[in-house]
């Protein structure tokens, strides 16, 4: 029987673009919690497969993937029934990896700069270059939503998915102000209405936000 086996924790927001993939093709899978904050991926089967030790890990029936956006693109390679989420065009292709690698390199590193200190080194002020990142992150994705409804386009794709998850949990730093970046709010909403979107997306991403808010206790300069 085929097995495809996600490892990670909701609060994550890699994990979080992998289910919201997992959950938009439709495919059965079983979650493995790990938790990342007790230090769960040093042990056992993920450290095995994955030097790197991040959640989210896929195992696919013996093919183990790391890295969301890497998981996200071979997902729909492998198991969706048309290339919709993830174009095999090559220039569209070429755009969808431009808004990927735009969420690995600059989007989730903001955050990550931030959560880092807070979650390893319990540090509960954040220097407020640091949240330069995030408003950067912001500023950027409502250029590129300047004449679309999805960041590629008018076409709902992965890129979407990974930008999402990433952009949903800056709320725990900066709130999203919907009158400066009027149309990333309204993409914002537009994901939220997916019917996967809560379950895969929402939840795990509230549970992040409150937690980051309960541990920030001042920006400053
Ligand atoms: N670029 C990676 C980032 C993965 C990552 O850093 N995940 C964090 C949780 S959000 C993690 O596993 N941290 C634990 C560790 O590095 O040991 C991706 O997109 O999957």
């Amino acid at each position: 029987m085929s097995v495809i086996i996600l490892y990670g924790m909701d609060i994550s927001s890699p994990v979080r673009a992998c289910l919201l993939t997992l959950k938009a093709l439709g495919l059965k899978f079983e979650f493995k919690h790990v938790n990342v904050l007790a230090g769960e991926q040093l042990t056992g089967e993920l450290i095995k497969h994955n030097p790197q030790h991040t959640v989210p890990t896929l195992n696919d029936n013996g093919f183990w993937l790391w890295d969301s956006h890497a998981i996200c693109a071979y997902l729909v390679d492998k198991y969706a029934k048309n290339d919709a989420l993830y174009p095999r065009d090559l220039a569209l292709r070429a755009r969808v990896h431009q808004r990927l690698f735009f969420d690995a390199s600059v989007l989730y590193m903001a955050l990550r700069s931030i959560s880092q200190a807070m979650f390893r080194h319990n540090i509960s002020i954040v220097p407020r270059e640091k949240t330069q990142g995030i408003i950067e992150g912001y500023v950027l994705i409502e250029s590129f939503l300047e004449k679309s409804t999805y960041l590629v386009d008018d076409r709902l794709t992965i890129a979407d998915f990974c930008c999402v998850a990433t952009v949903s949990s800056f709320a725990g730093i900066v709130d999203l102000d919907a009158k400066k970046y009027p149309k990333l709010s309204a993409w914002m909403e537009r994901m939220k209405k997916l019917p996967y979107y809560e379950e895969a997306n929402g939840r795990g991403c509230k549970k992040y936000v409150d937690i980051l808010k309960s541990r920030l206790t001042a920006i400053v300069s």
